[in-house]
């Protein structure tokens, strides 16, 4: 269960930072940024109640401009670190940022474990198609065809479909949504914080200054929203279908945003963990360590 407890009067502006972001202008990181804070305010969340967590990439900077608890980690593990944290001390809302590379690339694997344990984690994924940070190369999630600095004759790949490996998966909460309609991607991070148990959010997030396929104008001409069309969550078939609709199969089609599927019926991850300690966190078990072994630790350590 996401660990927003109180409803309290919150504002957005009540988790942002003195310090200015430091992306391009115009990069869609900035619409991600703006509806975290606003998902955050609308649950009700308490600052010091949250840690998000990120890898590296631009989009991983984003825990420097949140007034937050926050991780800033290694390429490819934000999801092990979230892990740990939320099944440590599940009263706490923990929320994973970073880009397509770190989450679909050298990462991809965790996504696949989180899910299936279904850790009570809120993934958001800035999926620009492309490395930012390391200026343009292609990504896991670069159409088939298209021209970047490590693709000089168009990319071979085919792109991984992240919404439809993680419903096979078995995450219980799938969704989408789209940096240049930052009030739909709140909503759609409000939910998440209010699921139980693992939440990834997949962004179509520009990346202004190195791709220059994949825009806001690209995206504004094939975007729908599911809602539009009756779509209903529960229904896993469904999404399923709605998932594969882009980008393996037509790359210039319609592309759906919007919660594709969620189900609250499944423990938590962390529920299971405090099962096995009698019903306690592992942060309230007690620490079974003798006076003399803690001194010796914390010798260890200086
Ligand atoms: C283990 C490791 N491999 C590779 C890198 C180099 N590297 C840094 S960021 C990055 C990818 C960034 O792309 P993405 O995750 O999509 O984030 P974006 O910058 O687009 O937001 C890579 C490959 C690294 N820092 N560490
Ligand atoms: S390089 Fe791309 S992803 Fe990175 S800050 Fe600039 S626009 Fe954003």
């Amino acid at each position: 269960m996401a660990s927003v407890k109180v409803k309290v009067d919150r504002k957005p502006m009540d988790f942002a930072v003195a310090r200015a972001p430091i992306w391009c202008p115009g990069c869609g990181d900035y619409g991600i940024l703006e509806a975290l804070r606003r998902a955050l305010a609308e649950v009700g969340a308490r600052n010091e109640d949250v840690v998000v967590v990120s890898g590296i990439g631009c989009s991983s900077q984003l825990p420097h401009f949140m007034k937050t608890y926050g991780v800033h980690g290694i390429h490819g593990r934000i999801l092990p670190v979230a892990t740990g944290i939320k099944i440590s001390n599940p009263k706490l809302t923990v929320i994973g940022v970073g880009g397509d590379g770190d989450g679909y690339g050298i990462g991809l694997n965790h996504l696949i474990h989180a899910a299936r344990r279904n850790v009570g984690v809120v993934y958001i994924v800035s999926n620009n198609q492309v490395y930012g940070l390391t200026t343009g190369q292609m990504s896991p999630t670069t159409l088939k065809g298209v021209k970047t600095k490590t693709t000089p004759y168009g990319s071979i790949d085919s792109p991984v479909n992240p919404l439809a490996l993680a419903l096979s998966a078995g995450a219980t909460f799938v969704a989408r949504g789209f940096s240049g309609d930052v009030a739909h991607l709140a909503q759609i991070i409000s939910e998440a914080l209010r699921h139980r148990g693992f939440a990834l959010v997949d962004v179509l997030s520009p990346c202004v200054t190195f791709n220059r396929i994949n825009t806001y104008d690209w995206f504004r001409a094939r975007v729908y929203k599911l809602e539009a069309v009756g779509h209903d969550p529960a229904d896993f078939e469904q999404a399923y279908k709605r998932a594969l609709e882009w980008p393996t199969l037509d790359p210039y089609g319609k592309i759906p945003i919007g919660i594709f599927y969620r189900r609250e019926d499944l423990p938590a991850y962390e529920e299971e963990v405090a099962k096995l300690l009698g019903g306690k966190a592992p942060i309230e078990a007690p620490l079974e360590l003798s006076k003399e072994k803690i001194s010796e630790l914390m010798s260890y350590f200086g």
